[in-house]
């Protein structure tokens, strides 16, 4: 046996990480929300805490404590300077972490901070239950799984920033997983902030994008992601189990399917395989578990989230070709991106 089995026996390290694994959370997010790394980004030279509690408005103790926190989480790197700590921000943080960076997970951090965290302290209640926990932590009633995640229009604009911001870090390798040069008509069911469009319409220049999503989402996303200049997006208002779905060479439906039951998968797979055109494909996208249930860790907490959040599941890849070969599909590729979302390929 070696020394370092020898001495996890004796100190649990990882059962002592795991257990306090909210407090690092915890620091990043108070850390985003009161703009420490915005503040330290615009002030272009490395600042005292006390500079920065009062850039802030914050108390000098409790800014003290979380700076140097943030410096042990190697989010910060700290200097000293005439006898004081000085901050600055790290590569990682200045790209990733400010609002402004080009590829911000600033709304990311900000949705799993005001809503998934306090979804999750219901995550108890939710595995006993087997159901998602939005009475408990918003108080909503709503059966409709999209009332309750866009319970109001602030909300609503959370969660359509959170969709927005993986793909300032993802949308590459999904949408290049596959060569979709020949699919010309793609339409990009529940394709939201429109980024999975945008990068599509940047990889695939002769292909034209259209984003079919609720009406309500539409109006949102030409409000404050798309702009009118972007002449190869459009939009489409419509309810995908309701109404029928305009022809095309190909769907995408990127992180759809884990929102909903089996049965649902299998209604809207039926009705795009209906309406493809022949040759046509469908592109899933989501986070694939492992064949034997091993991992990815991501994804295994991302499907125990669906659980919290939303009516579905995260699935293998034998578990989408499953559903899509019952749909009517067939030619099944699956590539695996090593990042968080993967994609399948089905043709009609
Ligand atoms: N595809 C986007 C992405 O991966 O960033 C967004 C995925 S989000 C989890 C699910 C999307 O489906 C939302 O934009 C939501 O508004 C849309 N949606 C939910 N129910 C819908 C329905 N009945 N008809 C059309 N769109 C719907
Ligand atoms: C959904 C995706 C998400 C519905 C609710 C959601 C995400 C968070 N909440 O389709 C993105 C993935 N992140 C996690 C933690 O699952």
């Amino acid at each position: 046996m070696s020394a370092a089995t020898k001495d996890d026996e004796t100190y649990p390290r990882k059962i002592l990480e795991y257990m306090e694994g909210f407090l690092i959370s915890k620091t990043l997010f108070a850390a985003c929300e009161l703009g420490v790394f915005d503040h330290l980004e615009q002030a272009e030279r490395p600042l005292s805490a006390a500079e920065v509690a009062q850039g802030l408005d914050t108390s000098l103790d409790g800014t003290q404590r979380l700076l140097s926190a943030c410096a042990g989480l190697e989010l910060l790197t700290v200097q000293q300077c005439n006898d004081q700590e000085v901050y600055s921000n790290t590569g990682l943080s200045s790209r990733f972490l400010t609002q402004t960076g080009a590829q911000s997970l600033y709304h990311s951090i900000q949705y799993n901070s005001k809503t998934i965290y306090l979804c999750w302290h219901y995550l108890t209640d939710a595995v006993r239950e087997g159901q998602n926990q939005y009475e408990k932590a918003f108080g909503v009633s709503s059966k409709d799984l999209f009332e309750a995640l866009y319970r109001s229009d602030e909300e609503m604009l959370k969660f359509m920033h959170l969709m927005n911001s993986i793909w300032n870090v993802c949308s590459k390798d999904v949408v290049s997983a596959f060569d979709l040069t020949p699919f010309k008509i793609i339409y990009d069911l529940g394709g939201c902030s429109g980024a999975l469009a945008k990068q599509c319409t940047v990889t695939y220049p002769s292909s034209t994008v259209t984003i079919f999503d609720l009406p309500k989402v539409v109006h949102m996303s030409r409000e404050h992601f798309v702009s009118a200049q972007d002449k190869r997006i459009s939009f489409h208002e419509g309810d995908f189990f309701k109404d029928d779905l305009p022809e095309a060479d190909l769907y995408i439906l990127a992180r759809i399917l884990h929102d909903w039951t089996d049965e649902r998968s299998s209604q809207l797979l039926a009705k795009a395989y209906r309406s493809c055109s022949p040759g046509g494909g469908v592109l899933l996208v989501e986070a694939l578990l492992h064949e034997d249930g091993s991992g990815p860790l991501t994804a295994q907490l991302y499907s125990l989230n669906m659980l919290v959040q939303t009516e579905g599941r995260e699935r293998k890849a034998s578990e989408y070709a499953r559903l899509l070969t019952a749909a009517g599909f067939t030619n099944i590729q699956v590539q695996r991106t090593g990042k968080i979302y993967d994609a399948i390929l089905a043709r009609k």
